[in-house]
């Protein structure tokens, strides 16, 4: 190997040193290495094979019952300053981190294959995509990695030509939770995973390295690295619009990304097309835009609830060459998930028990499918194109009962960052602990921020410059509940009536008014032809509780103060304006 892998191999060599593998495969991400790894994994039973008349090429890995989610308490940013980490994140001084984990993965591969993966983040030629090399313990992580990222021989070129790479390192461990921790390192571009197997803990290259390292990376290079899905809305003149949207973990990006146009716009020819369900790398090009890449080259989406009705590009997806982890499985080997309504019904569940639907679901609630973006009906070629595509609105969006309404617009790009900061989502089963607690996740980047929120959104700030074209910013939330506990709006595809409006907003003859909190529209504004809304249902989606909101910007006030005086001002006297507005 050229002396430019030569700090890859120094680094692989000290890895093999202290975890003392059997045996050390490079991975060169063939068909003919997936396919002996995937022998391998259905012979010791780390995979089940599915139905293969129904669904070739597709598998079945059940985890450990208790690595099934992220770990956020165990998930830690180590700077050598602890302000640099923020109140945000949890950390620990990077000595005694390194020492605490290097402890654990002392010998920990005894027995076993150490894997080494080379990966890209982003198209291998786009000057935006970024390398990385994970070492694992987990054929399964190899398996997942390969669909998830460009893995193997090419990235491996590309960090020869870069001479630079993330560093990953990763041992499922004893997958005890008590020996369990995920450490980051943002200064050294060093990532090290000890005691889960489980998706964003063990496949390094997305929330790991694609959101936290990058997005750290991403503010002293001038970018953003965000946890957004990336669409394309072709109206029928033919025009397309790239939209990026930021909702928690578990809140519809998967969903909003492959959406399939109602009735009537069908009709009329509409078009969504997909570019990535979860993660976004932006920077300001030439003309001022910001262009997006999708880092990702697969889709780790939650299963339950993905049913013909609800997203038929993901069902359609997901009909071969798929990696279900944690579904339960019909008498004839096929996946089943609550919600699939497909009329077929489990009979094990995803512990491999008889399914008991008094015992537990028959699916795990953070239950997924792995497979490759190419698979999907409204995959997008752009998303394959080096220089990304130009964003014309950003997002945001929560699950939230009550208060916040369908959909508002920003004033202008400060406010909108005060709208992503202000950010509130109730919790999802995406990571371990309490469900439906409201919190603060601002950008949707509370688990994924590698840096102190305080300067995130000083760095977001920031792109308000002269000449920049920024995108306009709005909020929206799927989730609006009736006194019924129902959700009020139809959701999924009609989803498209509400990203129309802000097209027509983006082009300038969109109608809304002027609230304290943003422009809303009335409901006229909005197509809701075939829509059958209550008077409950209008008020709620279209309306705004002053009451209500004064207090939410009490809390949003009292929020922002816990960062202290790192908070860029700009963002105190937007929310001082607007609460002194709402009074
Ligand atoms: P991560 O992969 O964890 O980042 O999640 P995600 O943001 O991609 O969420 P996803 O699209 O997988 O949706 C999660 C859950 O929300 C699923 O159970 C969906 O059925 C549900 N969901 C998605 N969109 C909508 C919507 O518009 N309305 C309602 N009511 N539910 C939705
Ligand atoms: C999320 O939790 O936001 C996910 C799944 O997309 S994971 O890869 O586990 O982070
Ligand atoms: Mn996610």
């Amino acid at each position: 190997m050229s002396s430019r892998l030569e700090h890859l191999n120094h680094w692989v060599a000290e890895v093999a040193h202290h975890t003392r593998p059997a045996a050390i495969h490079w991975c060169d991400g063939s068909d003919t290495e997936n396919r002996m790894l995937i022998d391998q994994m259905l012979a010791d039973g780390t995979l089940h094979l599915l139905n293969q008349d129904t669904h070739p090429g597709s598998t079945l890995h059940r985890s450990h019952p208790d690595d099934v989610a992220r770990v956020e308490h165990l998930t830690y940013v180590c700077t050598t300053h602890h302000e640099d980490a923020g109140p945000n994140n949890h950390w620990m001084a990077p000595d005694e981190a390194h020492a605490e984990i290097d402890a654990l993965f002392d010998g920990c591969m005894q027995g076993r294959t150490m894997y080494v993966i080379p990966y890209c983040m982003g198209p291998i030629d786009s000057p935006l995509s970024r390398c990385g090399v994970e070492i694992t313990d987990s054929p399964y992580v190899v398996a997942n990695m390969r669909i998830m990222t460009r893995m193997g021989a090419a990235a491996l070129a590309r960090i020869e030509r870069d001479g630079t790479f993330v560093k990953g390192l990763h041992s499922i461990g004893e997958l005890d939770p008590n020996r369990r921790c995920i450490m980051h390192f943002p200064e050294e571009l060093t990532i090290k995973s000890y005691g889960s197997g489980y998706g964003g803990n063990a496949l390094l290259g997305k929330k790991c390295h694609a959101l936290r390292i990058a997005s750290h990376q991403a503010r002293s290079e001038g970018w953003l690295a965000e946890h957004m899905l990336i669409l394309g809305i072709e109206n029928p003149q033919g025009q397309t619009h790239y939209i990026a949207a930021a909702f928690p973990s578990a809140c519809g990006k998967t969903n909003l990304a492959m959406l399939i146009p109602p009735e009537g716009y069908l009709r009329d020819g509409w078009k969504i097309w997909t570019i990535g369900d979860d993660i976004c790398w932006m920077r300001p090009g030439p003309d001022g835009r910001l262009y997006a890449i999708n880092p990702e080259a697969g889709f780790f989406g939650v299963a339950p609830g993905t049913s013909n009705k609800s997203n038929p590009n993901a069902l359609a997806s997901i009909q071969s060459n798929t990696i279900f982890t944690n579904v339960g499985v019909t008498a004839d080997h096929q996946p089943w998930w609550e919600g699939i309504d497909n009329g077929q019904v489990p009979v094990t569940d995803w512990q491999g028990q008889p399914y008991d639907a008094s015992m537990r679901p028959a699916a795990h609630p953070n239950s997924r499918f792995t497979v490759s973006a190419k698979q999907c009906p409204s995959y997008s070629a752009m998303s394959e194109d080096p220089h990304g595509v130009p964003i014309s609105a950003i997002v945001f969006g929560g699950r939230r009962a009550s208060l916040v309404p369908l959909v508002f617009e920003a004033r202008d790009w400060t406010h909108g960052v005060l709208v992503g900061a202000a950010m509130g989502s109730e919790t999802t089963a995406a990571a371990t602990g309490a469900v439906g607690v409201m919190r603060r996740d601002p950008m949707a980047m509370k688990p994924f921020c590698g840096y102190n929120f305080a300067d995130y959104f000083a760095h977001w700030l920031s792109f308000d410059t002269e000449g920049a074209k920024l995108p306009k910013v709005f909020h929206v939330n799927w989730f609006r509940k009736g006194d019924d506990g129902k959700f009020l709006w139809p959701g999924f595809g009609d989803n498209l009536r509400v990203l129309e409006w802000m097209l027509r907003r983006v082009e300038g003859h969109g109608g809304a008014v002027e609230t304290p909190i943003g422009h809303l529209p009335i409901a006229h504004d909005i197509n809701l032809e075939g829509v059958p809304l209550s008077d409950e249902a209008h008020a709620k989606l279209f309306g705004i509780d002053r009451e209500a909101w004064q207090a939410e910007f009490a809390s949003i006030g009292d929020y922002l103060a816990e960062y202290g005086p790192r908070l860029p001002q700009a963002l105190l006297e937007e929310q001082r304006k607007i609460a002194a507005e709402l009074a």
